[in-house]
Parts: C-alpha cells; structure tokens; sequence
C-alpha cells in the first residue's frame, strides 16, 4: 500500500503520483457503488503490482472541491483577465471571485494583453486595478511576452501551491504556463480567428509540475452559474461586505431593501463601490431565480 495524489484522470484511470513515481490506477468498485468519484487533486491510498498498475483504497477528506475544473484540493486560484481581446469584464471577474471566495480559495489576478491597449484603457485598468488591490487582491497587468521581470513575480505564486487557471476563453491561461515552463508546450491559440468561436484549446484536467507547485490549466468558459450557493452566503463572498454585514439591524439581511442595513450605507458613503454592489444585486437575483436541483 502507498499513499499519493491523482494528478490525471483520463479515461477511468487515475494517475497516482507518490515520490517520484506515476502509478496508474483504477477505483475500486466500492467508490462506484457509493457514487463516489475520484478526482484529480484528491489524496489516495493505493495497492499496486511491480508494473506500476494499481487500485485506489482510500480518498482523503477533501478540503474543497470545484466542478469547473473538477479537481480536488485546491489551494489558490489564478484568475485571468484581459483588458482586450476580449473586452475586459469586471462583472465576470467578480463571478470568479465569488466561486473562489465560496470555496475558500486563495485568488490572485493576472491581467494580460496589456500591449494591446491603448493609453486610455490601461488608465482604465489601473483604476479597476486601485479598487482591487484596495480590497486585498494581488493584480499583475503584463504582456505575457513582454514583461519577463513580472511574469517572473507571478512565477513565485505557484509554490507549494495547488493551483487552478480561471477565466474566459482566449485570456492567456495557457500562454502564462508555457512563458514561465516552455517546456509544457501547451497548446494555444486564437479561438475567434483560427479555431472559431468558443473552440476550447484546453481539453482534460491535469495537474502539471509548474515552478514547485501544481496547476491545472482549464478551458475557459463564458457562462458561469452559481449552482449550489445560498442566497445568505453571497455577500460574504464580497469580501468588503462581509466586513460589513455584522452591523446590519437583521441577522438575515441581504442588503436589498432592508431597514439599517450597513452593506447599502456602506455602497452610499463611496466605501463600497457601486459596481460591485451592483453584481452582488445581480449574482442574488441569479441564485434566487435559480431552478431547484433535485438529486436523480
Ligand atoms: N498580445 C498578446 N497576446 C497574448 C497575451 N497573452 C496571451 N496572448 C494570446 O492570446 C491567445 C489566446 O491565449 P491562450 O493562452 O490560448 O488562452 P487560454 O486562456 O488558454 O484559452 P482557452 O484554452 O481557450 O481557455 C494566444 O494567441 C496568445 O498568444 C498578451 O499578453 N499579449
Ligand atoms: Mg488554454
Ligand atoms: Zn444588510
């Protein structure tokens, strides 16, 4: 018996690195019988033979799980954005924020394709960036080509990390792995002009040995909804809220239209920016139309 962690899954078989050493593994039928699925990031026990094939026996609780990637074990999370190409969206940064935030997993944010702004954006970008950084974030704006010295900063993130790439399709998750681990050869592209709208160049979940940490590189994905996250733990993935919320009259404030709420004094007084506030209106109408799930 040994103990590792699925860094690939592909095809029902787990990639099982323990030491210096992949073994390929199947589950055991009793994770089938108790719909349990093995994911990539997940610690397991495993049998295995002299040919490095094996049976996973256990899976250690996981800290958290994502299903977009689906990958186990999370530590940090790069989200990528661009300022053009496609536009850059503050609306769908927070959408990642709150995912990251939900699950407790630490965000950073990378900003890329600043070679290809103008003056005006990039002044644009920097008062988004102000606001960010004010509410505790990283934020990196490079060329990923370019700047060698701050993708070099960036590069210092990863580790002892387990790291996954968010963002929409064509931002540079994949351009930033192989600037700072050419050898990766991952594969990019540009998805509106050669391969066609919302053609994804990034296809299985893997767990790749970056700069001694671990990172999934994902495909991107346009739409993203909150599936399973409660109308009352929304604002506290709005980290400037959740300061906030405590000094609200009503312990189940939502900080609509209620009376004395502190969230809303907070969004008049300038403390809170309105545009936040208003994707947190937004992400709540989201979830309270969202439809109700039932299990099978
Ligand atoms: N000019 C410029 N181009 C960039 C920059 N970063 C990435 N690109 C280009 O943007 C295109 C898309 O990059 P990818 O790395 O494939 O994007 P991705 O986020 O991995 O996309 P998916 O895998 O489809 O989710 C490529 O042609 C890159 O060369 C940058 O900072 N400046
Ligand atoms: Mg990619
Ligand atoms: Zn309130």
């Amino acid at each position: 018996m040994a103990a590792g962690r699925i860094i690939k899954a592909l095809s029902g078989f787990y990639y099982v690195q323990s030491g210096d050493r992949v073994y390929t593994c199947k589950g055991r039928g009793v994770f089938r019988n108790q719909r349990i699925t093995p994911l990539v990031g997940d610690y397991v026990t495993f049998d295995y033979t002299d040919d490095g094939e094996g049976y996973i026996q256990t899976i250690e609780e996981r800290k958290n799980e994502l299903t977009r990637p689906p990958i186990a074990n999370i530590t940090q999370a790069i989200i990528v954005t661009t300022v053009s190409e496609p536009d850059f969206s503050s609306q769908l940064l927070d959408r990642f924020l709150v995912k990251v935030e939900a699950k407790e997993i630490k965000p950073l944010i990378v900003m890329t394709k600043k070679d290809l702004a103008t003056d005006a954006e990039i002044a644009v970008m920097y008062d988004y960036i102000a606001d960010y950084e004010a509410l505790g974030y990283t934020v990196y704006f490079v060329s990923l080509e370019q700047d060698t010295s701050e993708v070099e900063l960036i590069k210092q993130h990863f580790k002892d990390e387990v790291t996954v790439l968010m963002g929409q399709s064509g931002v540079g998750k994949s351009t930033l792995l192989n600037v700072i681990k050419p050898t990766l050869e991952i594969k990019t592209g540009e998805i509106s002009k050669s391969l066609g709208r919302g053609k994804h160049t990034t296809r299985h979940v893997e767990l790749l040995e970056v700069a001694g940490g671990f990172v999934a590189d994902t495909p991107g994905f346009s739409s993203m909804e909150f599936q399973t996250l409660e109308q009352e733990a929304l604002s506290d993935c709005f980290i400037e809220m959740k300061k906030n919320k405590a000094y609200c009259k009503f312990r189940s404030c939502l900080h609509v239209k209620e009376p004395q709420c502190a969230v809303k004094k907070a969004v008049e007084s300038g403390e809170i920016k309105q545009y936040r506030y208003d994707h947190y209106l937004q992400f709540l109408q989201e979830i309270i139309d969202r439809k109700p799930r039932y299990s099978s």
